[in-house]
């Protein structure tokens, strides 16, 4: 039985439809701070959980016979920068709570996300690789960079059964991203279908590294569902699929909406989008346990329209 943490958030919403589509309702258990009227609450169990709180997942893990928990609660980039304490007690706390229940052998897997974010500005910027410098500028950088060696400790010293994938920017259309700097690409479809012009909060050529969701939810399904021999790296994966700038996607989506417009006047977020890389190496997930996008810029543009129309 699985336990999503956080599972009303951007990513928590598609992967608990997907995880009962493949497992059953009953067992899929969906939880979230708060309690929303919304498809993951009303089409199977859920609950409220506090991810602070260890004795709230820990009973929820008891009465529901729980064996993998993905973790999804999280403070993003952008959010993180305006409240570093928080952030980081919620990132990692939350973790520490997660991995202790596998430790005690509790529970039998974890999915905890990571992100491109757990590199910085000292990192080669084009195709990234697993192994490079990591020095993070960011609250939620750090966090995740933190996070990926505890999950690794872990996994070497107690055996933990931890797997992650670290996500470029997600691109999906049917709920809305919470303060992070990638969400420029979700908002511009958004706007361009309503008021036909975006004013972006990123410089024209910012380039980084993107995915639409239904590739992340494919990866991170697939991640789990291998056997453990496979997940060699026991950190977080490097994962890609499209790379791409606000100009360029702007160009797509002309294609589409040929009166579309869009202006810059980059705030706080650019200094967070600078200090990442722009595109990045995943060899060793294609290697290890099959990892393959389905989506480029050109057949995300033309899906995220169609969906949002
Ligand atoms: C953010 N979308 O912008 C997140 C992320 C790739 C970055 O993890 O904060």
């Amino acid at each position: 039985k699985i336990l999503i943490i956080g599972a009303c958030g951007q990513i928590g919403t598609e992967l608990t439809r997907q995880l009962r589509e493949l497992y059953g309702v009953e067992n899929v258990i969906a939880s979230d701070i708060r309690k929303l009227n919304n498809d993951v609450v009303n089409s199977g169990p859920f609950e409220v959980i506090n991810a602070l709180d260890f004795n709230q997942i820990e009973h929820l893990v008891e009465i529901h016979n729980i064996t993998d928990i993905y973790l999804m609660a999280a403070l993003l980039s952008a959010t993180a920068e305006k409240n570093p304490a928080f952030a980081w007690d919620l990132n990692m706390n939350s973790l520490f709570h997660v991995l202790n229940l596998a430790k005690a052998k509790k529970i039998k897997k974890i999915f905890w996300p990571s992100s491109i974010a757990v590199f910085g500005p000292t990192t080669p910027k084009e195709n990234t690789s697993q192994y490079t410098i990591m020095e993070p500028s960011t609250v939620y950088g750090i966090s995740k960079q933190s996070g990926e060696r505890w999950c690794e400790y872990y996994n070497h010293v107690f055996g933990v059964d931890v797997r992650s994938v670290r996500y470029p920017g997600l691109i999906s259309w049917s709920t809305p991203p919470g303060g992070g700097t990638t969400d420029y690409a979700v908002d511009i479809f958004h706007k361009a279908l309503l008021d036909k012009k975006y004013d972006c909060f990123l410089t024209a050529q910012t380039k980084m590294p993107m995915m639409y969701m239904e590739d992340a939810i494919a990866a991170t399904i697939q991640i789990m569902q291998a056997p453990a021999a496979k997940i060699k790296i026991r950190s977080s994966y490097n994962l890609a699929a499209m790379s791409f700038s606000p100009a360029e996607i702007a160009r797509e989506i002309q294609k589409h909406i040929p009166e579309f417009t869009i202006t810059y006047h980059a705030d706080f977020r650019q200094k967070i989008a600078d200090s990442w890389p722009a595109s990045i190496n995943d060899v060793q997930a294609r290697e290890d346990w099959g990892w393959k996008h389905k989506f480029d810029l050109e057949s995300m543009t033309t899906n995220m329209l169609g969906n949002l129309k």
